[in-house]
């Protein structure tokens, strides 16, 4: 059975949990886009991670004595488990809160290698956390999620498979409108590394992409799951193969959702580290929500957290004339590309599973 995103949405505004804290993710496209029409900008923040999501809804429980909507993938089970045990847990400061939980790689269905085992241990996670759960079916469970709440102020979470939800037929267009694609800034930039030159691309399209368009794949480390960390996964390497260049391929999202990396690598001063961040202001990979980065300079919060070079470019042309700079300045170095939101429809993914990504890029490394 299918639910509508707005009997849904409705069915939690009822209940009085109108204010929505969330990072996005493909399997709440639809009820994504149905909060994003339907809420006031005021009550719904995309945040830079899942932990960020429940502290705020920690915040606004305290201010309001209700409690708020959390939602995100699975994944960001990983990111929010810290506010969940040592903030709102019952043995800190019990604080309820309604988790809407995507579940990729729910067991028997199939899907990308990153998701399987974060799926199979997604109920098991809040069971060990003691946090009570229903995979959702119908709007009427809303009902009894808030009940619980207020009788022990406790968070619930509500588990959402794969295609549950119906089409939302009112999705906002996405913000960001730059002439480049992603997938054709990416080929600009692989055309233009050297031989020896190694690839760490973050999480979701950008990596597909770089996939794509690679003959062989052994330059580079895709990071499939892990969102956020490429570029300290990069940070790694470079400390260590001082002698090589290190191209992280971030996007704005990602490098949002572990910002202080950057103040990291550059307290390092990695030369080697070329930083580019594909900025389309939004989550593309799950359904192009914005991100906050369309209201960051970042060239200006590179160069203030240490980078001492930066670049930018939002066509093909600037891309070209930076491209020189930026590849040969001995400094650690940013390069932000601005891109639109969006990806061909055919776009592969990885045939080769992660282990054997790792082992061939090893030996590369080695090289
Ligand atoms: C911890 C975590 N939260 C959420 C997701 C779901 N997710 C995968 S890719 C992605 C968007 C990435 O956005 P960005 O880095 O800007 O790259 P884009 O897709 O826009 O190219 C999200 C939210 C995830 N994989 N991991």
């Amino acid at each position: 059975m299918m639910i509508r995103p707005l009997d849904f949405y409705n069915a939690l505004v009822q209940e009085g949990l109108d204010t929505f804290y969330g990072v996005p993710d493909s399997l709440l496209k639809e009820i994504c886009a149905c909060i994003m029409d339907k809420t006031v900008p005021q009550k719904h923040i995309i945040t830079a991670n899942e932990g960020n999501a429940l502290a705020l809804a920690a915040g606004h429980y305290l201010a309001t004595a209700t409690p708020a909507v959390v939602y995100m993938q699975n994944s960001g089970e990983g990111n929010i488990i810290n506010p969940l045990l040592s903030l709102i847990d019952e043995e800190v400061y019990r604080i309820p809160a309604l988790l809407i939980i995507g579940w990729r790689g729910e067991p028997g269905v199939h899907d990308e290698p990153q998701h399987v085992k974060q799926g199979k241990l997604t109920l098991p996670l809040l069971d060990v956390m003691g946090i009570r759960y229903e995979v959702l079916e119908k709007t009427d469970q809303v009902k009894k999620a808030v009940q619980y709440m207020s009788m022990t102020q406790k968070p619930f979470a509500l588990i959402v498979k794969k295609g549950l939800f119906d089409v939302y037929p009112n999705k906002p267009e996405p913000q960001s409108r730059y002439p480049l694609t992603r997938e054709r800034a990416i080929q600009m930039v692989l055309e233009r590394l050297n031989e020896k030159d190694i690839v760490v691309s973050t999480t979701g399209m950008i990596s597909r992409e770089v996939y794509e368009n690679r003959k062989n794949h052994e330059k580079d480390f895709l990071t499939v799951g892990s969102m956020g960390h490429a570029s300290s996964i990069a940070l790694g390497i470079a400390l260590e193969k001082k002698n090589r260049k290190v191209f992280c391929l971030d996007g704005d999202g990602a490098c949002l959702m572990h910002m202080g990396a950057m103040a990291v690598i550059a307290s390092r001063q990695p030369g080697n580290l070329k930083h580019i961040i594909f900025n389309n202001e939004s989550h593309d990979s799950v359904g192009a929500q914005p991100t906050v980065m369309n209201n960051v300079d970042l060239q200006i919060l590179a160069k203030a957290v240490g980078y001492p070079n930066t670049f930018s470019a939002q066509t093909e042309q600037e891309l070209e004339t930076v491209w020189n700079d930026f590849y040969e300045v001995s400094g650690l170095s940013l390069l932000e590309i601005k891109v639109k939101s969006g990806s061909r429809k055919d776009l592969g993914r990885p045939k080769e599973k992660p282990v054997e990504n790792k082992e061939a890029f090893m030996v590369f490394l080695r090289g």
